[in-house]
């Protein structure tokens, strides 16, 4: 017998290891003799073709799909294609997506005939078994299409249901994922769940707020196996709040330092579940990155959302983590219902502050608000959501086809990651064109710290403010995408802004400059490599002017850099002189 899996995700992520198929195939491969694939999810009507060519129906049990917000209209897709082509085929779906409207998803799409609500361990066995008597067993969390061989759907209230402890789990057998040598960073479960409630968060309706973790002795003897088994000492500990214990952290880190393992590894947390002590700790444990959620840099959203961290503990933390060697993820959001224009004034004010920060932080991201199926937030302002095509980076999947664009504005219920809350004291436009310049302010990194160290406090205001002035005149925002393409436009953005905004000469054509410099190194970047693209860029004042030196750059280019030690600005002046020997030309200091 054997099982097909899709991933959730495409060939980007190619290095994040699907831990929920994983698990399931390594289950049904131990107690049920079933041989489990796990292919990544196609992205466009070619890849589906060629998919389904390549699918072979041979002692086929089932075809299972993981299913996530992002990706799930072009998972329909397929499984109608799969069914379509293997009608006696039995189409499988589970993961977060599909766990929060089971029955809807059922109702609209025959194709599917079961899915899996929420975590699948304790429902494997019936799965199986029911699939192979082709017949419903009465369960909580089965949901079957009536046309799965039984005359209705079983049961009316679905719980999504909880799988005890966490070190009953079945073993991971990571050599089923095809891609496993392509991995860097190792990740493993940790544990599931989070107690806090925040209102936009899909996780914590999953998991309905049941907190777990492995025991110390399963977590370190697992990672011993892994760092064994695949020569690896890099792991991403994956837990939506791995600190919130902190006690169990305490004693995780010791064991760590007691093992003489040295490994390397990141987690994720809130920064109000960490302390000094703890960071410190964490760090001589090896932790090198900590993913922190802040969304928002107003203490009125935070209490609105119900996140409640308080800004200045936060900055506090993250930036302690910062200075002793963590280097912080921190993510924002954008797009809150209930934002004013001084909120968001100060999440952008914290995002240029962290911009700014040297040593520079492993991440900054900023998303615009998704509303997620059935959260708290979705919940109570669903009758207002709207789509206008506009898609945020939690509906980032490019070239939706005709069918896929049909079925969004058919069934805002199941797609409503692609839809947005409309704010009546923020316009869209303005939303779209400040979260773009900022989705891409990486790539501006030296202008956005000059001009943050320039302004200050104004930084945030300005740019807010004359964003929202020239959106009143952009009824058409289908130029601004998320797309690598849209990065010179960027600058053209920011050399207007910069153009209107300042008066003081000197620093204006410090700043116009600068983002001539740093559009070039994305430039650069891409056309030598792009995947380097992250780790040139963080270049520091001691290799600078040689780093600068190998690149290439515009006639008479100041670039501009700080020096970490005593924060000045220094500027070089830069020409093109030769070709090197893989007829690149350098630059030279003038
Ligand atoms: C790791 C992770 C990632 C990784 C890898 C994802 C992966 N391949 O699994 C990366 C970094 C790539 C990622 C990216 C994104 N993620 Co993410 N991610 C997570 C995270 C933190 C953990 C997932 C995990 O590994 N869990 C552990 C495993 C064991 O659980 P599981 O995958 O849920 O699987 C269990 C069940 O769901 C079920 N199951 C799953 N699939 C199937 C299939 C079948 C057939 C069956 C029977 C059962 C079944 O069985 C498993 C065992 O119980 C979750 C948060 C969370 N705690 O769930 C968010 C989460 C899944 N991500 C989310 C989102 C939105 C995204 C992004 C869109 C974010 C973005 N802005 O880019 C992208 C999209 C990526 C893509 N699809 O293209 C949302 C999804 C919400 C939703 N309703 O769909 C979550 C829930 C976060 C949140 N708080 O909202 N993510
Ligand atoms: S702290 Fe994070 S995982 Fe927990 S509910 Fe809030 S957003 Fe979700």
């Amino acid at each position: 017998m054997r099982a097909i899996f899709f991933n959730s995700n495409n060939q980007g992520f190619h290095n994040s290891l699907p831990l929920g198929l994983l698990i399931i195939s390594s289950y049904l491969e131990e107690k049920h003799h079933i041989k489990c694939e796990i292919l990544d999810l196609p992205m466009d009507n070619d890849e589906v073709k060629k998919a389904i060519g390549n699918l072979n129906n041979n002692n086929l049990l089932f075809v299972g799909f993981s299913t996530m917000c992002n990706t799930f209209p072009k998972t329909l897709y397929l499984a109608s294609q799969i069914k379509k082509k293997f009608n006696n085929i039995p189409i499988v779906f589970g993961g977060p997506q599909a766990s929060m409207l089971p029955r809807q998803i059922i109702e609209h799409y025959n194709f599917v005939d079961i899915i899996v609500v929420g975590e699948a361990e304790n429902l494997l066995d019936k799965l199986i078994l029911s699939i192979k008597a082709s017949r419903a067993i009465e369960s909580i969390g089965l949901i079957y299409n009536p046309h799965f061989g039984i005359n209705q759907i079983k049961n009316n209230n679905p719980q999504i249901v909880n799988t005890a402890d966490m070190d009953l789990l079945p073993e991971i057998n990571y050599n089923i994922y095809p891609n496993i040598n392509d991995i860097d960073e190792f990740e493993i479960e940790t544990g599931r769940g989070c107690p806090y409630k925040c209102t936009y968060c899909s996780a914590t309706k999953f998991y309905q707020n049941n907190y777990r973790l492995k025991s110390i002795n399963k977590l370190v003897s697992e990672i011993i196996n892994i760092t064994k088994q695949y020569n690896t000492k890099v792991f991403s500990l994956m837990h939506d709040n791995f600190t919130y214990d902190k006690r169990y952290i305490k004693k995780f880190c010791n064991s760590l330092i007691d093992s003489n393992l040295n490994i390397e590894w990141a987690c994720s947390t809130r920064a109000d579940c960490v302390d000094k002590n703890i960071l410190e700790l964490m760090f001589r444990a090896g932790c090198k990155n900590i993913f922190f959620g802040i969304e928002s840099g107003s203490d009125y959203i935070q209490k609105i959302i119900q996140k409640n961290l308080v800004i200045k503990d936060a900055i506090e933390m993250i930036n302690y983590a910062n200075l002793i060697g963590i280097k912080p993820t921190v993510s924002f959001i954008v797009g809150f219902p209930q934002e004013r224009s001084e909120d968001l004034i100060k999440t952008i004010n914290l995002f240029l502050i962290f911009r700014s920060t040297r040593p520079r932080f492993k991440g900054i991201q900023i998303h615009m608000l998704s509303p997620m199926s059935k959260t708290e937030l979705t919940n109570k302002y669903f009758s207002e959501i709207k789509y206008d095509g506009f898609l945020s980076d939690f509906s980032s999947v490019r070239n939706l086809t005709e069918w896929e664009e049909k079925e969004i504005k058919n069934f805002p219920e199941i797609f409503s990651s692609y839809y947005y809350f409309p704010n009546k004291n923020i316009s869209r436009q303005t939303y779209i064109l400040l979260y773009w310049i900022l989705f891409y302010s990486n790539r501006f990194d030296n202008f956005f710290r000059l001009y943050y160290l320039t302004l200050e406090e104004g930084a945030a205001c300005l740019l807010f403010d004359w964003f929202s002035k020239i959106s009143i005149h952009i009824k058409d925002t289908s130029h601004i995408k998320i797309d690598e393409s849209t990065v010179p436009l960027v600058a053209d953005y920011l050399k207007n802004f910069v153009e209107s905004n300042l008066s003081d000469n000197e620093i204006k054509f410090k700043l116009l400059d600068v983002i001539k410099f740093d559009l070039w190194l994305n430039y650069y970047c891409r056309v030598d490599n792009t995947e380097c693209f992250l780790s040139k860029y963080n270049y520091t004042a001691e290799d600078s002017e040689d780093y600068l030196l190998s690149l290439k750059q515009d006639e008479g280019l100041y670039a501009y850099y700080f020096n970490p030690q005593n924060n000045e600005l220094k500027s070089i002046k830069l020409f093109l002189t030769e070709s090197n020997s893989n007829n690149k030309k350098r630059a030279k200091i003038f």
